[in-house]
């Protein structure tokens, strides 16, 4: 059952009058400690009712966990394709964008990372939403821990062809002209790349690489040698990984397509998860 947030804490506390046990004493203790972390849910992958499915699912996990929520990070590639005009956003995706503004109506904080997918996220989700937009990989202090956070792409070593692209989507003057293509066109075009982008991948690419060639890992033992940080986070690849490198933990969140997957942080650790309740674990290489 989905209980709004008022309705939710009206619950928990009448349940505690009625029964102060233990259980419930646990309850108030671990109230809005939670940090959240997901990434590359690609809405508007492969087509509407697919991706309805997805968003709903999404939805609920969110009214499942927002009573322990702090803040929620999402981590990039959230949406297939956005192109957010000056006056005109995509349709779709209200479920979804419905309950970002009741958590951050709420207090909860949520800051938005973009991935390649959707750079082009631009004023929508601050003055509407209330929601901070991060472009780059970013260093930062949650609690007691610091964390490199980032989507990932273009960053490791390799992959060049992307980030000249990227200098690209990335350029104002770029960004100007396309915005004068009407939203019919540029949305329909920007659909067809970002579909046929993702379905080209092929499958070994897709398998974790091992610590020596995984992109980001290498990327984060460079962050390493020049700050200290316990954990890194990021999206993009869609796998999912829980590794220890030095005495930081670089996680790779997985996706909302096939590992329905997210990271949590309590304060003292940090555990990727999927929905279903399986645990990855901490693997060495
Ligand atoms: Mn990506």
């Amino acid at each position: 059952m989905i209980y709004f947030r008022d309705e939710y804490c009206n619950f928990v506390s009448n349940k505690r009058d009625l029964y102060s046990s233990s259980l419930f004493i646990k309850t108030k203790s671990m109230n809005e400690q939670k940090v959240y972390f997901i990434s590359d849910v690609h809405l508007g992958l492969p087509n509407h009712k697919i991706s309805l499915e997805r968003e709903k699912k999404l939805v609920n996990w969110l009214a499942s966990v927002q009573h322990q929520m702090k803040a929620l990070y999402l981590m990039g590639d959230i949406f297939d394709y956005w192109y957010e005009y000056k006056y005109v956003v995509p349709k779709g995706y209200v479920r979804f964008l419905g309950k970002l503004a009741e958590l951050t109506d709420a207090g909860i904080e949520v800051v938005f990372f973009t991935g390649n997918h959707d750079i082009w996220a631009f004023d929508y989700f601050e003055t509407e939403l209330g929601i901070k937009i991060i472009r780059q990989a970013k260093t930062l202090k949650i609690d007691q821990h610091v964390f490199h956070l980032a989507h990932g792409d273009g960053l490791g070593p390799a992959d060049m062809g992307y980030k000249i692209l990227k200098s690209v989507f990335t350029n104002k003057v770029a960004q100007f002209l396309f915005s004068r293509l009407h939203p019919n066109f540029s949305l329909w075009l920007g659909n067809s790349w970002s579909r046929k982008s993702r379905y080209n991948e092929d499958e070994q690419a897709n398998q974790y690489q091992g610590k020596d060639n995984e992109w980001l890992v290498q990327y984060a033992r460079d962050v390493l040698k020049k700050e200290s940080i316990d954990f890194f986070v990021f999206g993009h690849r869609h796998i999912l990984l829980n590794l220890k490198q030095d005495d930081a933990q670089v996680v790779i969140l997985g996706d909302w397509i096939s590992t329905f997957s997210y990271a949590e942080y309590d304060g003292k650790h940090l555990m990727l998860k999927k929905i279903d309740g399986q645990e990855i674990t901490i693997r060495e290489t």
